[in-house]
């Protein structure tokens, strides 16, 4: 029998906090059609503020994963994730014009900013890789898991949002993302127990940003 992976443990354990972040009621609005588009927007303009201050923190994971000479296959990943960040703008920008909303002018809400400064505690040389790769593949899953439900029989996506789950619903990206859970629980596979207790600790609070940044959508402005 297949021995259960730290990872998959921690999602049951937390699985509170990860269904709040994965089946936030902005994302079920966008699976049954409900979303008004003020919501959409919001999250619009946020979000490429975040994926912008993404990349340095991307780019840090690798650096570490760089350092690790372990296994070059796990650079090769992360890299291909950080090459289709440049992609992800780029449809920002595009997505971003067809909603008519100006990304120079997005103010970022205080949820992105505490987020944002989280991401860049983490490029610290300080933080360990394993912890470092923990917060990206958990980042990466919670859209990838949100999205796909979105996409799942029986959902009633609005057409001008299909091409937002697919970028995120896709299942290369889902590919993508085992391939991250796969190296996380290699490296927590060998790590000491005080740098498991630390990724976890990370893990949770992804999460907890991760609800805080759909919540955005809803507030004023
Ligand atoms: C807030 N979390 C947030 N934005 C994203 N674009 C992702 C995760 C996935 O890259």
């Amino acid at each position: 029998s297949k021995k259960t992976n730290i990872t998959d443990s921690w999602m049951k354990k937390h699985s509170s906090i990860y269904k709040e972040a994965t089946r936030h009621p902005f994302i079920l609005s966008i699976r049954d059609g409900t979303i008004d588009s003020p919501s959409f927007k919001k999250w619009l303009g946020q979000d490429y503020i975040y994926v912008r201050a993404f990349v340095p923190f991307v780019a840090s994971v690798l650096v570490k994963a760089c350092n690790e000479l372990d296994d070059s296959s796990d650079t090769d990943i992360i890299l291909g994730g950080l090459a289709s960040l440049n992609d992800e703008i780029t449809w920002f920008k595009e997505e971003a014009s067809k909603w008519e909303v100006s990304l120079t002018s997005v103010v970022p809400q205080r949820a992105n900013l505490m987020y944002c400064s989280f991401l860049k505690s983490l490029m610290r040389s300080e933080i360990e890789y394993t912890v470092a790769v923990t917060a990206f593949w958990a980042i990466e899953t919670v859209y990838q898991d949100s999205f796909s439900h979105c996409l799942e029989d029986g959902s009633k996506i609005p057409e001008e949002l299909r091409e937002t789950c697919q970028r995120w619903g896709n299942n290369g990206f889902g590919q993508y993302c085992h391939f991250l859970q796969n190296i996380v629980d290699r490296c927590l596979e060998k790590a000491s127990i005080d740098i498991i207790a630390k990724a976890e600790r990370v893990f949770i609070t992804v999460l907890e940003h991760e609800v805080e940044f759909w919540n955005m959508s809803k507030g004023e402005i």
